[in-house]
């Protein structure tokens, strides 16, 4: 049974009180399933049926999901809710100071703040919440989450999104880890009048090669969910919006198909679409890693100029990852070398992502 909003007011007041971040959604007791019945045929609007029978659940997620994927795959096969597993999942890397990709500890704009960005989808009621240039909340998907569950919007940004947050019952804290501001110092020191702005030296830009974490789940029952959670890129003009809290581009869900989402360039991503674009890819019968493959093609074609090097090649990496609903997988990247976390019967692992060019 949801939990009404005045309940989560108290639970969450309660919460706040005795000083703990909300870290898992059991903390607000929501439970928001409303599965498919297990066995029974789904037919999508003019597509053809796409489960029969039971699906295999699964979980997929970034690379640096890996702890967070068999997390979220033992809540689902214990019958959890199937976004507040994956949540379960990603609220691991963002309650992680180590992880500076996402929430506590995440680098910061170029003035130093930590903004958070993040969307969730839930398929069984065609839900979606987002959350963008959050400060001082660390964890961005719970959030995300609540302005999905509380409220008649999709996505809050700014400083109304941190007052949402606060009046849910969210602790607010300083995400600015020493170890992110003395990199964040490193890079400004070395700031000049010939600066491209939001290039890097190559040892600060390694700093952000763990990414954002996504992760996309489907149950027994066919039901799916999808969430993205980061601070987004390293340095960012302040207010800067990346692909992660848009619906479409940093996840999607379709309850009937499939879910994807990204990391990497999200300005790329936003052009295409891409998450959306990989669903609707699995719709019209692609497996979930050609389907990446495919999305990568357009994100190719849609690269502008000065982006491109000599070889015709984006000089910038993406990644994507993919579940359909019978619990087939797959996860793609621009360049060769690249991992995906999945957690399924065999156990949480990572494996080797379909690639457009070798390195
Ligand atoms: C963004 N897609 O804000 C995120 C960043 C990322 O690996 O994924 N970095 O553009």
């Amino acid at each position: 049974m949801p939990v009404t909003r005045r309940e989560f007011l108290e639970k969450s007041a309660a919460v706040a009180a005795a000083g703990f971040v909300p870290r898992l959604p059991d903390d607000f007791g929501l439970n928001l399933s409303a599965g498919t019945a297990p066995g029974s045929l789904v037919e999508g609007s003019g597509a053809p049926a796409v489960l029969k029978g039971r699906a295999r659940p699964c979980v997929v997620s970034s690379s640096n999901g890996l702890r967070g994927v068999k997390v979220a795959y033992d809540q689902i096969v214990s019958g959890a809710d199937p976004l507040d597993a994956i949540i379960a999942g990603v609220n691991i890397q963002e309650l992680d100071p180590e992880d500076q990709s996402v929430g506590l500890g995440g680098l910061p704009n170029e003035e130093g703040v930590v903004q958070l960005d993040a969307s969730c989808m839930h398929g069984p009621t065609r839900r979606a919440g987002a959350v963008a240039a959050l400060e001082d909340i660390a964890t961005p998907s719970l959030v995300a989450k609540a302005v999905m569950d509380y409220t008649d919007h999709v996505m809050l940004v700014g400083a109304g999104a941190k007052k949402f947050a606060k009046a849910m019952g969210f602790r607010e804290q300083e995400l600015l880890t020493e170890k992110s501001r003395q990199d964040w110092l490193r890079w400004k020191a070395r700031l000049n009048a010939n600066d491209a702005w939001l290039d890097h030296d190559d040892d600060v830009r390694i700093k952000f090669t763990t990414g954002t974490i996504n992760m996309n789940a489907v149950t027994a029952s066919g039901d799916l969910a999808s969430v993205t959670t980061t601070s987004g890129m390293a340095w960012k003009v302040p207010g800067r919006i990346g692909d992660s809290p848009i619906v479409g581009a940093g996840q999607y869900c379709d309850n009937l198909v499939g879910a994807a989402g990204s990391t990497g360039r999200g300005e790329a991503n936003i052009k295409t679409c891409a998450s959306f674009l990989i669903v609707e890819f699995m719709r019209a019968g692609m497996a979930p890693r050609a389907a990446c493959l495919k999305a990568l093609e357009r994100v190719v074609a849609m690269t502008e100029t000065r982006l491109l090097g000599p070889n015709g090649r984006p000089k910038f990496d993406l990644e994507f990852y993919a579940v359909a609903k019978d619990g087939t997988f797959g996860g793609a990247t621009l360049y060769s070398g690249g991992k995906f976390a999945v957690c399924d019967e065999r156990g949480a692992r990572l494996e080797e992502a379909g690639f457009l060019f070798r390195r």
